[in-house]
């Protein structure tokens, strides 16, 4: 293994086991604000905490120390805006930015680095793989049943949340390259699977395909 990919390895490895943490911590979170729902939110991040563990198995087992500091930089962005969600009461755009934004963005990358993961990483992938459908049909379900009610904010939060997620794949652009993954690909991943979401929730495929389109163009049009 040479030095650059350990480097890039280094930098994604945290940022999955940052991500992993933060949706632990997100899933106690939004049990505060669901109590209906609280052990089933439990049981989620109790799931996440195992998947954060696991991911800095993997690193353990290549004997690569994970870059910390710069993930959590990375996700800033947007735990802020999901603390926000929290701070205001706004469980819909908790559990868009979780359940929706988060959980699709987990979705994409596991399945881009499922062809390049070493034989200790792939039944890790897998299983996490499992898991994260669980935490898309948790919001997704919440969601359906109060659609149409639900389109307009969902649509305004993606607005804020999307072009943040599309930031941080930009930020670590090279360092995709240098494990194996096509970052057009992993974004290519994460607007099929953000759309098919959506769809569940109860837009219409046009709808999902333009409101994907809008957000993916501001993307653009800043740089990202
Ligand atoms: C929700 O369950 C967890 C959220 C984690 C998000 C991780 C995003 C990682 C971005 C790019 C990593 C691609 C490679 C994955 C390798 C294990
Ligand atoms: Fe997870
Ligand atoms: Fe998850």
């Amino acid at each position: 293994m040479n030095c650059a990919y350990r480097v890039a390895y280094s930098r994604i490895n945290a940022l999955v086991i940052v991500g992993e943490g933060l949706a632990d911590s997100h899933f106690r979170l939004l049990a505060g604000l669901l109590p209906e729902d609280r052990d089933d939110l439990m049981r989620l991040a109790a799931m996440e905490g195992r998947h954060a563990r696991d991911f800095a198995g993997c690193g353990r087992e290549l004997g690569i120390r994970p870059d910390l500091p710069l993930a959590q930089r990375l996700f800033a962005p947007l735990h802020r805006l999901f603390r926000e969600a929290v701070r205001t009461g706004d469980r819909l755009s908790a559990l868009v930015i979780q359940c929706l934004i988060v959980e699709s963005f987990a979705v994409a990358a596991y399945r881009c680095y499922q062809p390049v993961a070493d034989a200790y990483a792939a039944p890790i992938l897998q299983m996490v793989l499992d898991d994260e459908a669980q935490h898309l049909q948790y919001g997704q379900r919440w969601l359906a049943v109060r659609f149409p009610e639900v389109a307009a904010p969902i649509e305004a939060c993606c607005g804020r949340a999307v072009p943040i997620v599309l930031a941080m794949l930009n930020a670590v652009r090279a360092d995709l390259t240098a494990i194996g993954i096509d970052p057009g690909e992993l974004v290519g991943e994460f607007v099929g699977c953000f759309q098919a979401a959506i769809e569940m929730v109860g837009f219409e495929p046009r709808q999902a395909r333009g409101l994907v389109a809008r957000l993916a163009g501001q993307a653009v049009a800043v740089g990202v």
